[in-house]
């Protein structure tokens, strides 16, 4: 896979050099460009926003240094016999990244990102790419923050690790919490390792027994104790088919019960006596 980042701060994009990320790289699994967008600018100031159309506050990126530059990135790719190339622009208003666009973007060969300052990119730039290529405006949570930067890393991190070969281990992605067509989305329980005390705190006894069966319902059990009490969305949002009899009966000790019409769980308040 080759990626391409179009940045202000190229140096923010080190870590793109470490770890899996990093491994992938050396292995030639990944191939990373990180350009500098202030090589496309022409002035004494290098100059790469200005101020809003409509007035308000803030600054917006400039449609010039965004078009030439990635007229030239995209034509270099296309010499190197990249392939489709897919446009990732890192947005507070963009749709919520998960998993499962984790997976659509890891099965393109191609993909050149836009981490913007400012207020954004003036809407232009977007619209003309989109004429060409897929284009997929991404926000990594509900918060705001300073650049896109720290977003690609991010998406970069959670695609990488998904490419053929990174991970070393093609079982590691199926437990994933958030992996497509689990059975429930269940977010993972507590794990333990050597040695069997520390600081006086033991391990749960069942992950002594050697019984796999129990050790497995174990898991399922912490799993849901520990999504209803951090994620209730998940499992207000999962059909209660995925749901077995202990299941059933491990929520209901979490105190979650069924709607009358049995199509969600839901957290059953405490009534006041
Ligand atoms: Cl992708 N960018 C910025 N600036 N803030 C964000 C974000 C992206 N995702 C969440 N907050």
């Amino acid at each position: 896979m080759r990626l391409d980042v179009v940045t202000i701060f190229p140096e923010y994009l080190e870590p793109l050099n470490v770890s899996l990320v990093g491994k992938a790289r050396a292995r030639g699994s990944l191939d990373v460009h990180v350009h500098d967008l202030r090589d496309w600018t022409y002035d004494r100031h290098n100059t790469v926003d200005d101020t809003p159309y409509g007035g308000g506050p803030g600054m917006v990126m400039k449609t010039e240094p965004w078009g030439e530059a990635l007229d030239q990135v995209l034509a270099d790719g296309y010499e190197a016999g990249r392939g489709a190339p897919a446009l990732v622009v890192p947005t507070p208003s963009g749709r919520p990244f998960t998993q499962e666009l984790a997976v659509e973007l890891s099965e393109r060969p191609w993909l050149v990102f836009t981490p913007a300052r400012y207020e954004g990119i003036d809407r232009r730039v977007v619209d003309e790419y989109a004429t060409r290529m897929p284009v997929y405006e991404v926000s990594i949570g509900d918060y705001v923050l300073a650049g896109g930067e720290a977003a690609v890393l991010v998406v970069t991190e959670a695609v990488a690790r998904l490419l053929p070969g990174v991970l070393g281990n093609a079982e590691s992605h199926r437990d994933d919490s958030f992996a497509p067509g689990a059975m429930a989305n269940l977010l993972e329980g507590p794990v333990y390792t050597k040695p069997p005390r520390w600081r006086g705190r033991g391990i749960p006894d069942v992950l002594l027994s050697g019984h796999h069966g129990r050790i497995a319902r174990w898991r399922r059990d912490e799993a849901l104790r520990r999504t209803t009490a951090h994620r209730p969305d998940l499992i207000e949002r999962c059909d209660p088919a995925a749901f077995d009899k202990k299941d059933r009966e491990t929520l209901s000790i979490l105190g979650w019960a069924p709607e009358p019409g049995g199509r969600f769980w839901r957290k059953v308040e405490d009534v006041e006596e």
